[in-house]
């Protein structure tokens, strides 16, 4: 059973497996450690992942990223349209309630909503381990944003589902890179004298913190503060405004009107913008722009830092934050870890440095890979087949959640509310609650202040309603008590319903010779039916979705099937071709050589045919089969020729 992690990035995603000698960030097909988050769709199949990074400027309309931004939202979110526009050319629309994209795909217009993206993507992550691991992969950790609520969480499991994984656990992204630094340092205090860390994460689309208290064998989160709109794309922004402005005097183009244009300028912001993370100035290069423009300028680092201002004004204040809500001083934080691709910008260091006046910034940690393997490392911690060294992991959660109710007719009294997870509890937590009642009764769960979500997240949680309450021996309200429980991914369930009474018992033996029984008072509990939903997908709709993955990736496996049987024919016409008069002149007769030869060029015209253009993979494989029946005895005399010669010489050797 493998053991794997995943950093869900917004521009790109890292995958560690567990192994035995430790865990390792894995490369993708291109033999890259980071797989861009990316969904294309094409005329014959999907591209994810490099090969979609391929296709993203020739079929912008189709190709869409920002899947943990879209995830879990609904397209009236004022974030949707006032954020994440700005950062797609693909339409985007409502599917079955939530934002989803409208692509050409097959030849026809189709839409997918978000959940089905994300599931398509994590299915190309789950094919790459699997790859790597030479066997199927299901048990996974997921790491996101701290500030995920319940509908994006919920929404990962169910793209997550689509892709037949199973998550042993949503880990929030800072949380992960903690549990990472912990585990593998020997030197941690006792818990009396915990070592305090900051970590810092300022990634493409938004920036985490987190303070974290490490004692042996443990680490407790103490507080966590976000900023959901400061990244690298925030300043790849700000950048393609500003040369795009000047284009329009300097060329008299208007990149932003031309979307290919707009991301060759990007592209070239994106390189701008890392030359300047080591150099006081950095040119720009973007040939044929558009209109058969080469565009060109530069930019020195003040100017950049000035061009960008707006984003970096924001760093200080969620670091002060975390900071203030961790009831530390400054001088109790012994270390300052920096993650993320932005954190490499001196400009944003100098501003995170602000907060901490003259403490150290570090960065003993993988900037790029660190959520990734504290992923890997929970997995490995949760998953049954490895064994890891004992380390608790105490993480809270970021809103207040409360359970509400209507007044128990009679009972004017009655509290109508109650916040049974406040921002800052502990993840996994379980709760009880009581009720006095004797007939049926609803329970909503809720977010308590909606204006602290992320866009126009709905509060709504969930609902729970008692069908029927048993009635009480006494003929009083009966005592009903509802468990409710905040779980290890940072969802919230309603878990088990029951009444409880208290009932004389027999006690089990009498001892010999002593008096009648004694009787004993135990707590009987009788279970209150119950329904419950959440903001999870319907499971009709989710089987749906899986079944529809599984047909879309079947059909993309096969024209990629096709593809490589079609290259294997290739291959085969011109490297049988040159071995002919090669190394296997001396095995072949003129007349053999002669057939296949000709087989050969028929082959090599009917591959550049129409129809060989285009085939189906079984008629690829005839082909090919056909040909080796030719070429087959003339290779294997070849071979068995090679072999006698090795072991002839062997033989010398031994002699
Ligand atoms: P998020 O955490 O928001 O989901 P992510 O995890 O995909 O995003 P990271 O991989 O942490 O993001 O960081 C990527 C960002 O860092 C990009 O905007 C990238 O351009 C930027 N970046 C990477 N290296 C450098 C560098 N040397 N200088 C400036 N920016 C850089
Ligand atoms: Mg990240
Ligand atoms: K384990």
């Amino acid at each position: 059973m493998a053991v794997v992690g995943i950093d869900f990035g917004a521009l790109n995603s890292k995958i560690g497996v567990a192994r035995h000698r430790g865990i390792d960030i894995i490369v993708n097909e291109v033999s890259n450690r980071a797989t861009p988050s990316l969904v294309s769709f094409g005329f014959k199949q999907r591209s994810i992942g490099e090969s979609a990074k391929t296709l993203e400027t020739s079929n912008f309309r189709n190709t869409i990223g920002s899947l943990k931004r879209l995830i879990g939202r609904t397209i009236t979110d004022p974030e949707i349209e006032g954020v994440e526009r700005k950062f797609t050319h693909v339409k985007l629309v409502d599917v079955g309630g939530s934002v989803g994209a409208q692509v050409q795909y097959l030849g026809e217009t189709r839409t997918f909503s978000a959940t089905q993206l994300t599931g398509a993507y994590f299915g190309k992550l789950r094919d790459t381990a699997a790859n790597e691991l030479k066997t199927g992969v299901s048990d996974v950790v997921i790491a996101v944003p701290g500030w995920y609520t319940e509908a994006q969480r919920r929404a990962v499991l169910d793209a997550a589902a689509v892709a037949n994984l199973n998550v042993l656990r949503l880990i929030n992204d800072t949380t992960a890179v903690a549990l990472g630094y912990g585990i593998t340092k020997s030197d941690l205090p006792e818990p009396e004298n915990p070592r305090h860390v900051v970590f810092v994460d300022v990634g493409h689309s938004s920036l985490s913190v987190a303070v974290v208290a490490f004692a042996k064998g443990q680490l407790t989160v103490r507080s966590t503060a976000y900023d959901r709109h400061v990244g690298g794309r925030d300043i790849d922004y700000a950048l393609v405004q500003h040369f795009s402005e000047e284009f329009k005097t300097k060329y008299k183009i208007d990149v932003l009107s031309n979307p290919k244009a707009t991301f060759r300028l990007a592209a070239g912001c994106d390189k701008v913008k890392k030359v300047l993370s080591a150099n006081a100035e950095a040119p720009l290069n973007v040939e044929s722009i558009m209109n058969d423009i080469d565009a060109s300028s530069r930019l020195t680092r003040e100017e950049y830092e000035k061009l960008i201002e707006g984003v970096l004004e924001r760093i200080p204040a969620p670091i002060q934050q975390a900071l203030d809500e961790s009831g530390l001083t400054l001088d109790q934080i012994d270390a300052i870890e920096l993650v993320g691709g932005c954190t490499r910008i001196p400009a944003v260091r100098a501003k995170i440095q602000s907060v901490f006046q003259n403490k150290t910034l570090s960065t003993t940690l993988n900037q790029d890979e660190a959520i990734a393997r504290g992923a890997t490392f929970a997995c490995a911690m949760l998953s049954p087949v490895f064994r890891v060294r004992d380390f608790s992991l105490h993480d809270i959660t970021p809103y207040d959640v409360k359970v509400k109710w209507d007044k128990q007719p009679g009972d004017p009294d009655e509290d109508t509310e109650l916040v049974v997870f406040p921002k800052g509890n502990s993840i996994p937590s379980t709760k009880v609650l009581t009720f006095y009642r004797n007939g049926p009764f609803e329970l909503q769960a809720e977010y308590v202040e909606p204006s602290k979500l992320p866009g126009g997240i709905n509060p709504w949680l969930g609902r729970f309603a008692a069908k029927e309450v048993p009635p009480s021996a006494t003929g009083d309200l009966s005592i009903v008590k509802v468990k409710t429980r905040l779980n290890i991914h940072g969802i919230v369930s309603f878990e088990a319903a029951y009444v409880e009474e208290l009932e004389e018992k027999e006690a089990e033996m009498a001892v010999d010779g002593e008096e009648a029984p004694k009787k004993k008072k135990v707590v009987k509990k009788i279970p209150v039916p119950f329904v419950w939903h959440g903001t999870s997908l319907d499971t009709s709709i989710l089987e749906q979705y899986r079944q529809q993955e599984a047909e879309m990736h079947a059909a993309d496996k096969l024209v990629a099937d096709t593809e490589d049987r079609k290259n294997a024919l290739e291959e085969y016409i011109y490297d049988t071709r040159s071995k002919l008069d090669d190394r296997y002149a001396s095995y072949v007769q003129p007349q053999e050589k002669e057939q296949l030869l000709a087989a050969l060029q028929r082959a090599e015209d009917w591959l550049y045919s129409e129809e060989g253009e285009d085939a189906t993979k079984s008629v690829y494989v005839e082909k090919l089969d056909s040909l080796k029946v030719l070429g087959d005895p003339i290779t294997f005399r070849y071979k068995e020729a090679e072999e006698r010669s090795k072991v002839v010489s062997q033989l010398r050797e031994t002699i």
